[in-house]
């Protein structure tokens, strides 16, 4: 009878301190679908999960303290598939957060095999999942107002975008809304797309650029990872200017960049994730958010930008800006 007492008090102990620690603290990991070297993007998630973890964690308790756990998937995305199902088959992470548009596609068939994983997935959209939520920003505006700056500022009105690939949110919207910007600031311009084929072949990305300086283009907008170290050396060289996109970049190079169309993923990854650790995200849900919430900016008070964009055109931008915000112009 003693022994049965025993056992009983000993079950229930392990019962208890297991569902302890299961309600008490909650257990995030962050899924880099890439590396964050040289990639805005990524650093910017990883920053913000982090963030909000640091600050929700100040004042609890350890065993109420969240646990944060950052993954790095790597560049070849023919594993990323199967990095993240054993992600999810651990079942030790309450939320997954990544960032990218073609996560979608794969994360689905995951919520069926494990039904009490949660994603959160930015920059990307899928409605209706009840262990997904969704929220992509305005890159109608983002890719508009960087392609209206480049038409504004090329002499020769030739522009090209560098992709390091093709996929549908770059086919449907950064590149026809960087053209459409572009020759809304002036309607004879031309826009090379080309493609580098990897996201981190800087030496691949600077023999691109050469070509389509060689044919006359005089602004490059890069979108292609670490790769666009290569394309910013080329512009350089040859005195072109180069608009950036997603973070602050001037620093890079102060006297090529002339302009950085910002999409604040780290301040929505920080505001999403102590969200969820108070319990307010709509599962199923897909957002989008744009200027008007403060998540899509162009930068106009950096001191690069004054130095290397004539009065007039800054003012142009301004105006173009102002009327996004106040929604005076819809742009898609
Ligand atoms: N952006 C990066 O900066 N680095 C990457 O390694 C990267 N990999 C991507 C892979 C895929 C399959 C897709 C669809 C997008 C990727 N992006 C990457 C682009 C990123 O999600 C976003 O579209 C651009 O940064 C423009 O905002």
């Amino acid at each position: 009878m003693k022994k049965f007492f025993i056992y009983l008090i000993s079950i229930s102990l392990l019962f208890f301190s297991c569902s302890k620690t299961k309600t008490d603290s909650k257990s995030i990991a962050v899924f880099v679908p890439g590396i964050m070297a040289d990639s805005p993007v990524y650093a910017m998630l990883a920053d913000g999960v982090t963030k909000a973890v640091e600050s929700f964690n100040e004042s609890k308790s350890d065993s109420e303290k969240v646990t944060l756990f950052i993954f790095e998937a790597g560049t070849n995305q023919a594993e990323w598939s199967s990095k993240i199902i054993a992600l999810a088959s651990e079942q030790k992470y309450d939320v997954i957060i990544s960032a990218n548009s073609s996560l979608p596609d794969l994360v689905k068939p995951i919520t069926q095999q494990f039904p009490n994983q949660k994603f959160i997935l930015l920059d990307a959209e899928c409605e209706g999942n009840k262990n997904i939520y969704t929220v992509r920003y305005n890159q109608y505006q983002q890719s508009y107002l960087t392609g209206y700056i480049a038409g504004l500022m090329s002499k020769s009105h030739k522009l090209a975008l560098i992709a390091a690939q093709e996929y549908p949110v770059m086919n449907n919207v950064i590149f026809p809304y960087f053209k459409k910007g572009a020759t809304d600031a002036y309607a004879d311009t031309s826009v090379e797309f080309r493609i580098v084929g990897n996201w981190y072949d800087a030496t691949k990305g600077a023999m691109i650029a050469d070509s389509v300086i060689k044919n006359g283009v005089d602004v490059i907008l890069p979108i292609c990872g670490g790769a666009a170290q290569g394309v910013i050396a080329s512009a350089k060289h040859n005195g072109i200017y180069i608009t950036w996109f997603d973070n602050n970049g001037f620093a890079r190079a102060p006297e090529t960049i002339i302009s950085s169309t910002l999409m604040l993923q780290d301040k929505m990854a920080e505001k999403i994730t102590l969200e969820y650790l108070n319990d307010q995200i709509t599962w199923g849900a897909a957002d989008m958010v744009g200027m008007e919430d403060g998540f899509i900016d162009f930068v106009q008070d950096d001191s690069r930008y004054i130095k290397n964009v004539p009065a007039d055109i800054r003012a142009k931008m301004a105006d173009l800006v102002e009327d996004i915000k106040q929604k005076k112009i819809e742009i898609n």
